[in-house]
């Protein structure tokens, strides 16, 4: 299973220490325009090494084309990208090689396959992601040529460190974009980069939340039973490495919320549908319900630690692990690109799904605000 989506299928390859990465996206309707330029920006915000509280891992992540463009337009054949690995480091894993970090991967690709490239941690490596974030380029450019939609997000909280006193539902993306972290609250960044600081010099790690907010994502977009928006956008999220949590809108607050409180109450204001409130996160039964479409996601504490750890080897024996890779103290912080990415690619895939089947018939707050228009 290393392809996701239905009419927009996504399949990413390659390992951390391998020659390259890479994707192949089919399904892409033709005529988008798409330059190697335009993966520049959201690979540079998820890269390493761009920031000291990132792995100084010191990649150039250049895409490039193999497939599916021609003249500067997508043609409707299928997009290979390709990035080659130009700084991996494989004498960093040559001790732990048939060791178990614990919390990591290594244990579970061993049980399952016996065989594996433990190199960067191979495919279970965060390297990955950056074949997402390419994929997701695309489709935010198709989202937002076909529909306007923006898909944005931000860092809610690192470790015990939450984000206070903004706007959550519409934050100033100028600011979550001028630091380091995609922190929405410019005040907090000096002490946050203090606190990493400390923290990458402890050798520990922390976890933390991002938030996705879809602006402009019209009624309609999601299937009733099985293949609810909500449910693909779940599974996108929690098949990024290290995702243990996904929330779509209030989500586990609506535990405690009285139902008088949870529902999202409407009204018609001159002929357009709107919403007192947005705990559904903008779907409702599976569907979008033309507000903002919200998710929050909950990133573990990087596994890979250089404070020694008590684990067993591959033939059972105790060892102490001491991890000398290039690691992140946090891997939270560069996953904002990471969680965009695969919000924008469940959203195009259920956009064409939805255009397949319903495309000839009129949105229905079109004709509503025909209807109730004196
Ligand atoms: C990673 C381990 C490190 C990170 C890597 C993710 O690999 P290395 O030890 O080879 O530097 O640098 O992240 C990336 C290279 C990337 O592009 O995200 C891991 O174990 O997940």
């Amino acid at each position: 299973m290393n392809t996701f989506g239905q009419l927009l299928r996504i399949t990413t390859f390659g390992e951390s220490h391998g020659p390259a990465i890479g994707c192949v996206l089919d399904g892409c309707p033709p005529g988008l325009a798409l330059a190697p330029e335009d993966f520049v920006h959201d690979l540079g915000r998820r890269a390493t090494g761009r920031t000291r509280h990132t792995s100084q891992r010191h990649e150039a992540d250049a895409v490039e084309i193999l497939s599916g463009v021609y003249e500067g337009r997508t043609t409707g054949t299928p997009i290979a990208l390709l990035i080659r690995n130009t700084d991996a480091r494989s004498k960093d894993y040559a001790a732990i090689a048939q060791q178990f970090r614990p919390g990591h991967a290594d244990y579970t690709y061993w049980a399952k396959y016996g065989h594996r490239d433990p190199r960067g941690g191979g495919r279970a490596s965060a390297r990955e992601t950056t074949m997402r974030v390419a994929a997701g380029v695309v489709a935010k450019a198709w989202l937002r040529a076909h529909a306007g939609v923006e898909v944005r997000g931000f860092l809610a909280q690192i470790g015990s460190t939450r984000a206070e006193g903004f706007d959550a539902h519409s934050p100033d993306w100028s600011v979550v974009e001028g630091n380091p972290f995609f922190w929405p609250v410019a005040d907090d960044v000096p002490a946050l980069e203090s606190a990493m600081d400390a923290l990458r010099k402890s050798g520990d790690s922390v976890g933390a939340r991002v938030s996705v907010i879809a602006d402009a994502v019209p009624a309609g977009w999601g299937e009733p039973v099985y293949g609810k928006l909500d449910a693909e956008l779940a599974a996108a999220l929690m098949s990024i490495n290290a995702v243990k949590g996904v929330e779509i809108g209030a989500g586990f607050d609506a535990v405690t919320q009285p139902g008088s409180v949870h529902r999202d109450v409407m009204r018609n204001e001159r002929g357009r549908i709107e919403f007192a409130t947005n705990h559904a996160g903008g779907i409702v039964g599976g569907i979008s319900t033309g507000q903002s479409v919200r998710c929050s996601i909950a990133f573990k504490p990087t596994s890979s630690l250089r404070l020694p750890v008590e684990s067993i080897d591959t033939a059972g024996a105790a060892v102490e692990v001491v991890t000398t890779g290039r690691h992140d103290p946090c891997v939270g912080i560069r996953a904002t690109p990471i969680c965009e990415a695969m919000v924008a690619l469940v959203l195009m895939d259920q956009a064409l799904r939805h255009r397949a089947q319903c495309g000839d018939v009129a949105p229905v707050d079109v004709r509503l605000a025909d209807a109730r228009k004196p």
